[in-house]
């Protein structure tokens, strides 16, 4: 892959045509992207049918975890007589991922047929999708594309044949970054604080109102309909064997052109650099994230490492979400992990102690160095407290929020020595641009 030329990487199946006038409506939806043909195909085959084809194409979880989704649609028992449900977590909030929400504002149509397409194969008759509430303008075009939808019949009564109906809710969150956790998501749902459930029993046995319950990701979801429409040999061309297909990467930071790129699972960032103009002029990359803040950082090292799950894995972060967020040598290291530590603090929802407790001291440390105000047993006092975090909180958000502590420590230990030395941040705002 490393020696084809750049613009051959992109392969824009979700994101196509973003960019043209009314490229959310139902009728360039159809005409541009061969809309609901995927669902017609789908809606021929018996639900076990689609549930095997998806296994068989590969796909896996868009929203950080890279569950195969066939076999996540698979754990809903069949022959039950309790509802299932379909829940569509659209409620991203991840630092640095935001691919869901320029998706669904361009391209609502491809999230609703693979809603369908889904429901068939769960045999559920009642979807949500649970949308992170500030985004008011995606609410907004995500209710008049439902209206089409159901206008058009793809939704309401017998909308899957044979008499079987589907209803499509749409509910805006309140904006708490834990409900973007599956669990706390359901309980946010059903009316309650959103707060993590104990798994398991996992949602795919008791998830909303302790039915079967599948919670996908919105880009997992939008990718089935081009899946099931151009097949799952041509979906599996792409990527790699464990981590097949295209997704979206979101490349933010110091870089010359950020923005999304549709690209195959498993190309590296510096093709993605190289292909979208690379670091900003005369600079150069320090470190970076994979998948948002809370994957483990890696640096200018890395930059050959293929971007899937296997790769990012071996090189000691994850995938995660694909935001990948790039600093140059201008950013303080420091000052980046206490921004990302203050928003894990804020977010944390108090349930369990490592991760309540742990977040707020790491705060208060992690300002010391910022003031000068640290001691070198402090570098030792945030190793520890970040320990005591990751592995033993009750849900991924303390993992989450442990990952840029251990994997600053791991790369610019020297960064926080300096601190200390200096009395204060060694690094020249006025130069840095990334938290301006
Ligand atoms: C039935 C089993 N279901 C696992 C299901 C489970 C879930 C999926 C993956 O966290 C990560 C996190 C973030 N029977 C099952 C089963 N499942 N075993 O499979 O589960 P899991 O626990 O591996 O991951 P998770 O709890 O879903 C997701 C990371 O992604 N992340 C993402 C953040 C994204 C946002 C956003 O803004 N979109 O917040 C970033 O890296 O830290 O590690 O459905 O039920 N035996
Ligand atoms: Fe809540 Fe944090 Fe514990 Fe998750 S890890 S349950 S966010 S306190």
């Amino acid at each position: 892959m490393a020696t084809e030329s750049p613009e051959k990487l992109l392969t824009p199946v979700l994101s196509a045509y973003w960019d043209e006038p009314q490229a959310w409506t139902l009728e360039t939806y159809k005409r541009r992207h061969d809309g609901y043909a995927g669902l017609a195909k789908a809606l021929a085959m018996p639900p076990d049918d689609v549930i095997a084809y998806v296994k068989d194409a590969g796909l896996r979880g868009r929203g950080g975890a890279g569950f195969p989704t066939g076999m996540k649609w698979q754990f809903i028992p069949q022959g039950d007589d309790k509802p299932h449900y379909l829940v569509v977590n659209a409620d991203e909030s991840e630092p640095g991922t935001c691919k869901d929400i320029p998706l669904m504002f361009a391209n609502p149509h491809s999230l609703i047929e693979g809603i369908i397409i889904a429901c068939h194969a769960i045999r559920s008759s009642h979807a949500f999708i649970y949308l992170r509430g500030e985004v008011v303008p995606v609410l907004r075009r995500l209710h008049l594309a439902v209206r089409e939808a159901y206008e058009a019949g793809y939704l309401g009564k017998n909308a899957l044949g044979e008499g079987k109906d589907l209803e499509l809710t749409v509910h805006a969150g309140a904006g708490a970054y834990i409900c973007g956790e599956e669990t706390a998501l359901l309980d946010s749902l059903e009316g309650r604080r959103g707060q993590p459930r104990l798994r398991p029993p996992f949602p795919a046995v008791a998830g909303l109102y302790a039915c079967p319950t599948v919670v996908n990701n919105v880009e997992s979801i939008a990718s089935v309909p081009p899946l099931i429409n151009r097949g799952k040999e041509w979906f599996r061309s792409m990527g790699s064997e464990k981590s097949p297909g295209f997704t979206l990467y979101s490349l933010s930071g110091h870089v010359a052109n950020p923005g999304q790129y549709e690209a195959p699972l498993g190309i590296t960032l510096r093709q993605l650099l190289e292909m979208s103009g690379g670091m900003r002029p005369g600079h150069r990359l320090k470190f970076w994230t994979p998948g948002g803040s809370s994957t483990p950082m890696l640096t200018e090292e890395h930059l050959d490492v293929p971007l899937d799950y296997e790769g990012v894995g071996a090189a000691g972060s994850m995938l995660g979400t694909k935001a990948l967020q790039c600093f140059d040598e201008t950013t303080c290291v420091v000052r980046a992990v206490t921004r990302w530590t203050e928003f894990y603090a804020h977010e944390s929802c108090g349930k369990c102690t490592p991760c309540r407790e742990g977040t707020y001291w790491l705060v208060q440390l992690l300002r010391d160095f910022e003031a000068g105000k640290a001691t070198k047993a402090d570098i030792d006092k945030i190793d520890d407290i970040q320990d005591n975090i990751n592995g033993k909180s009750f849900c991924a958000l303390g993992d989450g929020a442990a990952s840029p502590i251990y994997s600053s420590l791991q790369y610019f230990r020297e960064e926080y020595e300096q601190h200390i030395e200096e009395g204060g941040c060694p690094f020249d705002p006025a130069k840095s641009t990334a938290w301006a």
